[in-house]
């Protein structure tokens, strides 16, 4: 069991201004709260240890260097990388999966070569594949939802064939909260030689992820979707696939040597790191990992899962709520509807009483579209929400619900 009182007192977005009403967040698909350790973080180290990395040898710079250095042993620890070189800073996943989309699939794709990906996307890992198969003459493909919204895998051997070069997929659905057997899928992936590319936006905030252990390729995370500064993202990628890659961006830090007509990389990671990089952030970062670490992922898994469990039942039990997901009852997400009433208007009327929901279609409008529905209200939770918290929000949808009677 989590100690919720004693982690909320960690964050103080959550306090009530004058002990009253108190925010209810449950947004946190989209961006969780930082709790103390982390804005003090990033609060020391621009008052202490500012400055820019990896140019200066004077003291403070090695101090910076050092600290955004650690950030990344540490980030490689959390998702059991074995080298630390595999992990690339970058702002966030979108990014993460653009660096992948143009700097390895778009230098090596072949007109009828394969791109596979799945109808349960968020875009960020569609879109670019959209544009990379322009570009290539490569051929889009995706594995379909079937009728209980999971990816249909009865066969799943069939989507893979000699063609397929790249396996791009969602670990967590940010709109069902569905956890992929990524781990099998990749193993199919590899009997036919394909890249495999993973989302993980969704699943690092929530679940132990151990990279090795799914075998994958590529996988990206965005730091501030698990308590982190926004604006820091990572990629996952096996050393030897970044190093037989050309760069992303070019510029600053990312060379060896220049000269007026050429110039040759710096080594991986930095290879994929032009410019000066957002180095405060990635060490609040760092702390957040810490932050995580101290309450176990377990611990978190445990928790989100209890309250997708009991939001479920509750929200249920209200007259006219259509929850599409129910399948998911552990995913830390509830995507549903209520009948007569449009999800944007039911957001505002939470907002009244101070409950943060979101609306719209989530980045993912072809899960919409199978659903025949152009948006759902959403509730995603993470580790200072409470069942109590749940309550206030049936409590308030039941008001507004007569409201609109
Ligand atoms: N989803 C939400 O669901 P960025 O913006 O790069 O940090 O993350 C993009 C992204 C990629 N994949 C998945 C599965 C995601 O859920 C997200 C972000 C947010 O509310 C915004 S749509």
């Amino acid at each position: 069991m989590l100690d919720i009182d004693s982690i909320r007192k960690d964050f103080p977005f959550l306090e009530a201004e004058n002990g009253e009403n108190p925010l209810v967040y449950f947004d946190n698909a989209s961006t969780t709260q930082k709790p103390i350790q982390v804005l003090n973080k990033l609060d020391q180290f621009y008052r202490k240890s500012n400055a820019n990395v990896h140019r200066g040898v004077y003291r403070l710079s090695q101090q910076a260097t050092d600290a955004y250095e650690n950030a990344r042993k540490k980030i490689a620890g959390f998702i059991n990388a074995k080298d630390d070189r595999s992990i690339i800073f970058t702002r966030g996943t979108t990014e993460s999966i653009n660096l992948v989309a143009y700097a390895w699939a778009q230098q090596q794709l072949k007109p009828g070569d394969e791109i596979l990906v799945t109808e349960m996307e968020h875009h960020s890992n569609l879109v670019p594949w959209q544009i990379t198969a322009e570009r290539t003459g490569a051929i889009l493909k995706y594995i379909p939802l079937n009728d209980d919204l999971e990816l249909d895998l009865e066969k799943p051997e069939k989507y893979f064939t000699p063609k397929t070069k790249v396996f791009a997929l969602i670990h967590k659905s940010n709109a069902l909260g569905k956890l992929n057997p990524v781990q099998q899928l990749i193993r199919h992936a590899k009997t036919v030689g394909a890249i495999t590319v993973v989302d993980g936006a969704q699943s690092v905030p929530h679940t132990t992820v151990d990279v090795q252990q799914l075998g994958c390729d590529f996988f990206a995370f965005s730091g501030h979707k698990m308590l982190g500064p926004t604006g820091v993202g990572v990629l996952f990628g096996k050393p030897e696939l970044l190093e037989s890659m050309e760069p992303f961006q070019s510029g600053g830090e990312m060379i060896e040597k220049v000269t007026m007509t050429h110039s040759t990389w710096n080594d991986i990671p930095w290879k994929f790191e032009a410019g000066t990089p957002n180095i405060a952030q990635a060490v609040g970062l760092g702390k957040a990992i810490d932050f995580l670490q101290n309450i176990s992922m377990k611990k978190v898994e445990e928790h989100i899962g209890e309250l997708t469990e009991y939001g479920m039942k509750n929200l249920s039990e209200i007259n006219g709520v259509r929850i599409y997901n129910k399948k998911n009852i552990h995913g830390g997400i509830i995507s549903f509807n209520v009948d007569g009433v449009h999800p944007h208007d039911l957001a505002q009327f939470l907002d009244q009483d101070n409950i943060a929901i979101r609306t719209g279609h989530h980045c993912t409008q072809p899960i919409m579209k199978k659903l025949g529905i152009s948006g759902t209200a959403r509730i995603s939770f993470y580790i200072y929400n409470t069942k109590e918290e749940i309550d206030k929000l049936c409590g308030c949808m039941k008001s507004t619900l007569n409201y609109f009677a």
